[in-house]
């Protein structure tokens, strides 16, 4: 698909308006959430321009907090976004390139991913400022979270300029997109209107409510309009433990009873086993040496 197409294309339009030149209240103030949500439905929209009826997929990162050792989760397996260390060449993503070079991760070497405790502690605030920059108390700041998980994931998902060139941000945000809504479900239960709760003080003035959101004719405001939820997409919950099922209703997931915890499923490592005949092995390891050309000729 994307990969056979010739730069720039589509993918990395999209992904060029992810950059403060063009969307300075992206990031850094409430806007955050409203922002990124019109975006990811500007990429779903363009995968459905390629496959109809397609939705976006979103990577609950908790669960894979939830491993002894997150890198070994099926997220990074050839079924999903394709290897976390070094350059991709596994999965869908294999050999992506970028304006950024060739895509890259590396996973697990900085920071940590979201988990179970920091949605409880997002879920238990009320209004958008307790949740956002420049107000929200570190761990109530939904966007300082978020940023985690890109570092985490490394290479170009951790610099605001690069990280949506990693197909990992859209389902990385998807899932941002879905706490927030999940929050905004909670408002609506409290006889809060999330439509209309969008703070007074913001920080930087790019994130005043009229200013416009680099994104169409939007304005900064239009980010917390009910209209998407209502009439565009809506969030699939949470995977949680089925009663009576290992499966936490997805094969790739499994239920851990004694915590009540999903858990995606972890690779086997690989024994490294090298398949070169005998006579050829020595070869193959005199190259790391760069002897061949002395020892061979
Ligand atoms: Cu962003």
């Amino acid at each position: 698909m994307w990969r056979h197409s010739v730069p720039p294309n589509k993918y990395d339009a999209l992904a060029s308006l992810h950059h403060f030149n063009t969307a300075e209240g992206a990031h850094g103030g409430p806007g955050f959430l409203g922002w990124h949500r019109v975006y990811v439905i500007l990429f779903e929209n363009a995968l459905r321009q390629e496959v109809a009826n397609v939705t976006l997929p979103f990577w609950d990162s908790t669960l894979d907090a939830a491993l002894p050792d997150p890198r070994r989760s099926i997220t990074w397996s050839p079924l999903f976004l394709g290897n976390g260390q070094g350059r991709v060449r596994t999965g869908p993503f294999a050999n992506f390139n970028t304006p950024f070079g060739q895509l890259r991760r590396n996973i697990g070497s900085d920071r940590r991913l979201m988990n179970a405790n920091d949605i409880r502690n997002v879920m238990s605030r009320r209004w958008l400022w307790e949740i956002s920059n420049p107000s929200a108390a570190d761990r109530y700041n939904l966007e300082l979270l978020h940023n985690h998980v890109h570092v985490w994931v490394g290479e170009q998902m951790s610099r605001i300029e690069s990280s949506s060139y990693d197909p990992a941000f859209f389902v990385h945000h998807a899932f941002v997109d879905c706490l927030w809504e999940e929050f905004r479900q909670q408002q609506r239960s409290r006889g809060i209107n999330p439509g209309r709760d969008y703070p007074r003080i913001v920080g930087e003035n790019t994130h005043q409510p009229l200013v416009n959101m680099g994104l169409g004719r939007l304005m900064m405001i239009d980010g917390v309009n009910e209209i998407y939820t209502r009439r565009i997409y809506r969030c699939d919950r949470r995977p949680t433990c089925v009663q009576n099922s290992n499966t936490c209703g997805s094969p790739y997931l499994r239920c851990d009873w004694t915590r009540r915890q999903c858990l995606p499923l972890i690779m086997r490592v690989r024994p490294i086993v090298q398949r070169v005949p005998w006579w050829r092995r020595w070869r193959t390891a005199s190259n790391d040496l760069n002897s061949v050309p002395i020892m061979f000729g």
